[in-house]
């Protein structure tokens, strides 16, 4: 795609400016009174402030029908378990990939081949997803991967974006609750940076619950992207909550809200200042491979140890002094900040990345000496995210607004000088967490637009009994002023999301057929001397039986096939179809059977069959004409 075609392909006139919540505070009353008002969720428009509004929005973001977005979204499904792909202005949901969750749609969680990704973890049913990011190489997305971090159970996944599908999954060791979450960006994503936020005893044997202990702490851990094998574990002071990584690939900084280490929310809020702790990857790199490291509780993942000794500092570690109860953690698109954002101090503290080298060689009397900024923004900054011409964008839960700031005159105010650096706050409804402008953890930061992820919804959807969805507000940033255009209504929770322009990302339309997803089920066929593409038999190995199938548009390869009740059963099927968007399923019915199987793809599942009598099998994904048609028979014979 070239420049022209990035850019917006609608030029949109002057917005009203109307806000929902300014208008409520300001025209409640007389707005009221107005001819015409109606009242919804107890807010009142008039025909003409929801006309001009929508007028505004369908501009901004409409896509016409068979258009495509400029974007694509990669959005958390929080503890939905899953990744949703959407379509960037127009808000549509394009896809999701299913990862910590079971989904009935695909199989993922039923089938062999994503029982085999999920691993050692494949029993756990939920997961809690928080931050969805891009691989990158040289500070830009380069297409390969998607991480996300599962804090309910620990994990990191891997998606492959050339298929949208779950590739990778690892649990990380002697830790609990992976959170904060972010890659390398410099030379290219080597290592993904996982946070465990949870203090825990180490051995967790049972035998104490005292997190003031020095064998109680949590890690900091680098995960091979590659591999998805562990790297390193570092050990730290406090607990970790977000994290981002810089532009040179030297250093990762992580936000700390429990330097405490208490276990209450007293205890946790005690200090005015926790930290931000930078790890110095090089320096851990080296000790490793010095063999400098030891091992835990009976894993082989090397582990230095970060903290200070005696109030000195590790090698591999510095601990910035900052305010209070930080969250979000930011790196600027131009490399040369991490922004920390206070969540219970109403500042961002803003870190100079390029004085880091002499804070780690100890020229500083004081780690503060690397600040060089700590605007006041608002009450309960979250997260921060960049337009690329030097503005930030944070996210004030409290005040359910945004800020637009200007990172440069925020330093120049912190040397004393008078300067404006807040040049915008926006409402927004209601109560932001995690924002995310177009690009903007890469080095390509195009300032076009910002989602904010509000937490609440309240009064801005149709109600939906006690359980609200969340709502995602996309704010068009191109201009001077921030100006909301959408409102989508989502599920539980999109902490996070990212956007990548549509050049960025190439996927496959029909799978390769050698390809590594389901190579393991290609080897256990060939062993059985089956040849997928062609074969339809039936493999009877003791108590065991293998059916090999192929399905073509509108049948499979076996209306029927016997076996004996209390067999376990692994039906394998391979769609010889080639034609796009031809997907097949395969339903076993009442036996908890579902999967998916697009062009050119093998999928297998495996069951108990119990029951005996006859049990229809059919083809779950419209498919043809006769896709109801599309059927078979299992023959359960009596034990
Ligand atoms: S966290 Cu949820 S709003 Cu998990 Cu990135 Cu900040
Ligand atoms: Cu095959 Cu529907
Ligand atoms: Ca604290």
């Amino acid at each position: 795609m070239n420049d022209t075609e990035s850019k917006k392909t609608t030029e949109v006139p002057e917005s009203t400016g109307l806000s929902r919540r300014g208008f409520l505070g300001t025209s409640a009353v007389t707005g009221a009174v107005l001819a015409g008002a109606t009242a919804i969720g107890g807010a009142v428009f008039t025909r003409e402030t929801w006309a001009a509004a929508a007028k505004d929005a369908q501009l901004k973001t409409h896509v016409g029908p068979g258009e495509l977005d400029q974007y694509y979204g990669f959005w958390s499904g929080g503890h939905q378990g899953e990744v949703r792909i959407m379509g960037i202005p127009s808000m549509r949901e394009l896809l999701r990939v299913p990862v910590f969750n079971v989904d009935s749609a695909t199989g993922w969680g039923l089938t062999n081949e994503s029982k085999r990704i999920m691993g050692d973890s494949a029993h756990f049913q939920n997961g809690d997803c928080h931050h969805p990011h891009l691989s990158m190489t040289d500070g830009k997305y380069d297409g390969k991967y998607l991480f996300i971090n599962d804090k309910a159970n620990s994990r990191v996944a891997r998606i492959r974006l050339d298929i949208m599908k779950c590739d990778k999954m690892l649990t990380v060791p002697n830790v609990q609750a992976v959170h904060g979450l972010r890659l390398q960006k410099v030379p290219h994503t080597k290592y993904v940076f996982a946070n465990a936020e949870f203090v825990i005893p180490h051995p967790n044997d049972g035998s104490t619950f005292d997190l003031q202990d020095k064998n109680s702490y949590t890690m900091f851990n680098a995960i091979d992207a590659e591999k998805m094998e562990m790297a390193f574990q570092v050990i730290v002071d406090g607990n970790l909550d977000n994290t981002d990584a810089d532009y040179t690939g030297k250093y990762a900084a992580s936000t700390c809200y429990n330097s405490e280490k208490a276990y209450d929310l007293g205890g946790m809020m005690r200090n005015e200042r926790d930290w931000v702790v930078v790890f110095n990857i090089p320096r851990i790199e080296a000790a490793i491979k010095a063999g400098k490291f030891i091992t835990l509780d009976g894993s082989k993942v090397p582990v230095v140890d970060g903290r200070k000794t005696d109030g000195k500092d590790s090698a591999f570690t510095r601990y910035i002094p900052t305010p209070k109860n930080p969250h979000g953690l930011n790196t600027s698109p131009d490399g040369k900040y991490f922004i920390a954002n206070g969540k219970l101090s109403p500042t961002c503290t803003i870190i100079a990345i390029a004085k880091l080298d002499d804070l780690f060689d100890d020229k500083f009397k004081d780690p503060r000496d690397v600040v060089v900024g700590e605007p006041e923004l608002g009450l309960g900054p979250l997260h921060t995210t960049f337009d690329g011409r030097g503005n930030a964008y944070t996210t004030l839960f409290i005040d359910s607004q945004v800020v637009k700031w200007n990172v440069e005159e925020a330093i120049r105010a912190y040397t004393g000088e008078k300067v404006n650096y807040i040049k915008q706050k926006l409402d927004v409804q209601y109560q932001p967490g995690h924002n995310h402008a177009s690009l903007t953890e890469t080095s390509e930061a195009d300032g076009q637009w910002l989602m904010v992820l509000s937490k609440f919804s309240k009064d801005r959807f149709l109600p939906t009994g006690p359980l609200h969805p969340e709502n995602d507000q996309l704010i068009d940033i191109s201009g001077e002023e921030m100006k909301l255009v959408h409102d989508g209504p989502a599920f539980a929770e999109p902490h996070d999301c990212v956007m990548a322009r549509r050049d960025q990302i190439k996927t496959k339309k029909i799978w390769d057929r050698n390809d590594p997803f389901f190579a393991e089920t290609v080897a256990i066929a060939a062993k059985d001397g089956i040849k997928l593409e062609t074969d339809n038999k039936v493999i009877r190995d003791g108590n065991k039986v293998r059916v090999y199938m192929t399905s073509m548009a509108p049948a499979y390869g076996l209306p029927e096939f016997t076996v004996k009740q209390g067999n376990e059963v692994t039906v394998t099927i391979t769609n010889i179809d080639q034609i796009e968007d031809v997907t097949h399923g395969f339903v076993m019915t009442n036996h908890g059977v579902s999967m998916e199987i697009s062009p050119q793809q093998t999928s297998s599942i495996t069951f108990i069959a119990d029951k005996a009598g006859l049990h229809w099998y059919y083809c779950s994904w419209f498919c043809h004409a006769l896709h109801m048609e599309m059927v078979g028979r299992m023959k359960v014979e009596k034990a």
